[in-house]
């Protein structure tokens, strides 16, 4: 891999060593503007000024307006100076990031200060660059909007895989800024060199290490374009310190105001022929369910308007919580795994799936080959079957093959739709249809989220997030304001689905795909920065609290008012209830021997208490919710199993439910229950 970077990279440093000062020409202005590539950006129109040290001075002021600004002309600037402008131009107010020598010559433009002497771009710093990863994502993922991170080279780009990956796979857009070691020095194992593009490439839409200053306006569009088009993600670019350091002329028409329709792919044209397919099918059918996820986050009204319409009872995944309002008498909540019996019984009875942006991931299909059962019977007989809309054309077949692909935005397709979605009014169809929505009805009520109460006054991590939740409804605060909620990985994150009563779109902030452990911090932290008016809550699990927790210096840096909660079981439970229940109860490596929360809070100047007896949660809630700054409240819960769950290898209907409960969890963690399990653990 590294030999692969090295060619390269030892001739781009023979070509730039001797280049301190570029003109960036026509052609470079061109493709800054998105309309080139990377070939017309190349030397043609480049003209060597005369060699000069590299100065420390800022010469160009930006405003991200374009109005009244003179874009004829040319300026002086660093490569840094040039990306940071550019960024102003695309709205960026904040960024997200850690210091480090080779990222420096970046960095320092961020000093930049408006005529109030306001920073221009908020730099949040972090305490580790994975923290810093994770807040840009929970900044876009609350918002839609780009998330960037600035990192140094090596050790500060490494500890950004993880982030990366996250964001990769949950279709979050980033845009990842990595200092370099200098082009002359690359493929050396200079001090904090890594390969870093051969590193990101796997777990990013597109990367690009800049090895000449006349590339960085033409990078950053392309970053931004492949970060937002389609189905979003990750993108990189590795910036070699003599490249930023650098300094040029260079034309003023590259800083032309750029919102996000400039740069972003137009979406695919809608497929009407694949529309009426779908129509007619969802009208037709009798057992109709609407699956929605995060892909329809920006088209929840559209959602309801459909669902409405339709009369179609609606289950979402968990990054779909609150697309549609969980209170709405057709919501059937969660399905999948740890979601609600209700939700997966209807999926596996329905004739006619409704997929609206989402992926058909492992976690909400149970097992593939008995997935859905009766609509493919009905797709089989031409009355059903599976109706899928994603904007990414590699979603469809992955995992479940539709009946129905359509490829468009979520919006512009369920817009297309709504007329003719209504119901057929055939007296056969509607008493039909009349009875399935009984049928939801009566599963609803038969099976809501349930637990059993710890005994002699003490509490449950699913009794506290249900406290939680009450105080949220009864005192209205889910109306009055935005609220988010963000999770570890872990029991209490499934909880967390299960007990509260999501109304919002892109409130839970949660690391649904690749499960990342101690993303809660950061991502609450992510999503304050981003909306400093709402009431942002950290449910947390003690395991995964333990992994980012010296992020509360983040916490008390910028005062965020976040309200952390940990439910403190003092083991990984998830993990440890996969040991009792596969691994005849042999546990190791799944105990916490946890710091007092209180007082590392404390440590941080953050107000913490302790809440573990069932006579004081609804009090302390209430002040902890309430309290004005920060606050953690460590709640000292007796661990449990989350139930209902569907074991490996089952159905999605074939979930061990809460009447299983002592047969497979026992009545005590010394006594094992009687039930056995074949097959592999979850992972
Ligand atoms: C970074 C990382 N390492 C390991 C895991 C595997 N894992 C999944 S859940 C879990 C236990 C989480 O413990 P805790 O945060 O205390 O949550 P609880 O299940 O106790 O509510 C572990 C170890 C993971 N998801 N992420
Ligand atoms: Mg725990």
């Amino acid at each position: 891999m590294l030999a692969q970077l090295r060619r390269p990279a030892q001739k781009a440093a023979g070509k730039h060593s001797q280049r301190l000062i570029v003109t960036v020409g026509r052609a470079g202005a061109r493709a800054a503007l998105g309309r080139g590539s990377a070939a017309a950006w190349l030397p043609t129109t480049v003209a060597l000024a005369p060699t000069v040290p590299i100065e420390p001075k800022r010469s160009f002021s930006s405003s991200p307006s374009h109005v009244g600004k003179d874009l004829t002309g040319m300026q002086e600037m660093s490569g840094g100076e040039l990306i940071f402008n550019m960024l102003l131009e695309r709205g960026v107010e904040t960024c997200f990031g850690y210091s480090g020598g080779a990222v420096l010559p970046f960095l320092d433009a961020f000093t930049s200060q408006d005529a109030n002497g306001e920073a221009k771009i908020k730099f949040i710093s972090a305490t580790h660059e994975q923290c810093s990863g994770h807040q840009a994502q929970g900044y876009a993922k609350s918002t839609g909007k780009v998330g960037i991170v600035v990192v140094t080279s090596g050790p500060g780009l490494t500890n950004l895989i993880t982030p990366m990956q996250d964001a990769f796979v949950d279709g979050v857009p980033l845009i990842v800024f990595s200092g370099q070691v200098p082009t002359s020095a690359m493929g050396t194992d200079a001090f904090q060199e890594c390969p870093a593009t051969e590193l990101t490439r796997p777990c990013t839409k597109w990367n690009y290490v800049c090895l000449d200053f006349n590339q960085l306006p033409w990078a950053i569009n392309e970053a931004f374009k492949i970060a937002c088009s389609g189905r979003p993600g990750p993108c990189h670019i590795d910036l070699p310190k003599d490249i930023v350091s650098m300094r040029a002329q260079v034309p003023n028409s590259i800083f032309r105001y750029a919102p996000k329709e400039s740069y972003m792919d137009a979406p695919p044209m809608v497929d009407t022929r694949q529309i009426q397919k779908g129509i007619d099918l969802i009208k037709n059918a009798k057992n109709p369910i609407m699956v929605v996820g995060q892909g329809a986050s920006d088209c929840h009204e559209l959602v309801r308007q459909v669902a409405e319409k339709a009369n179609i009872p609606v289950t979402t995944t968990c990054h779909g919580m609150g697309i549609f309002d969980e209170r709405h008498p057709l919501s059937m909540h969660m399905l999948g795994m740890h979601g609600a019996a209700y939700a997966n019984f209807a999926v596996q009875q329905a004739d006619c799936i409704f997929a609206v942006g989402s992926r058909f991931d492992d976690r909400t299909t149970g097992m593939i080959d008995k997935y859905a059962p009766k609509a493919r019977a009905a797709e089989a007989n031409g009355t059903g079957g599976i109706v899928h809309i994603n904007i990414d054309k590699s979603a469809f077949g992955k995992v479940i093959k539709p009946t129905v692909p359509i490829w468009s935005d979520c919006g512009l397709a369920l817009q297309a739709m709504l007329e003719g979605i209504e119901p057929s009014t055939e007296p056969s169809n509607m008493a039909d249809r009349e009875a399935w929505l009984a049928q939801c009805q009566e599963w609803k009520t038969e099976h809501k989220f349930d637990y059993v109460r710890a005994p002699n006054g003490r509490i449950k991590t699913q009794q506290v997030i249900e406290a939680i939740n009450t105080e949220l409804h009864e005192k209205k605060i889910i109306d009055d304001r935005e609220v988010f909620v963000s999770t570890g990985v872990g029991n209490h994150q499934m909880m967390s689905c299960q007990f509260i009563r999501w109304t919002r779109p892109r409130s839970f902030i949660t690391s649904g795909s690749l499960g990342v452990m101690g993303v809660g911090l950061p991502y609450a932290i992510g999503a304050q920065v981003a909306n400093p008016d709402a009431l942002t809550i950290l449910i947390d699990g003690d395991g995964s609290f333990n992994m980012t927790n010296m992020d509360l210096a983040t916490v008390a840096r910028y005062n965020l008012p976040i309200k952390i909660a940990i439910m403190n079981d003092s083991r990984q439970q998830m993990v440890w209830i996969w040991q009792r229940l596969f691994f005849e109860g042999r546990h190791i490596s799944v105990d916490n021997v946890n710091p007092d929360f209180v007082m590392l809070a404390k440590a941080h100047g953050i107000e913490a208490m302790k809440c573990e007896r069932e006579e004081d949660l609804a009090g302390d809630i209430e002040k902890w919710l309430k309290h004005d700054g920060p606050m953690l409240m460590e709640f000292k819960v007796v661990p449990d199993i989350c139930l209902p769950m569907v074991a490996p290898g089952k159905a999605l209907d074939e979930m061990i439910m809460l009447k299983d409960r002592d047969a497979i969890y026992g009545t005590s963690d010394e006594e094992l229950g009687d039930m056995k399990f074949e097959g592999l653990a979850p992972s």
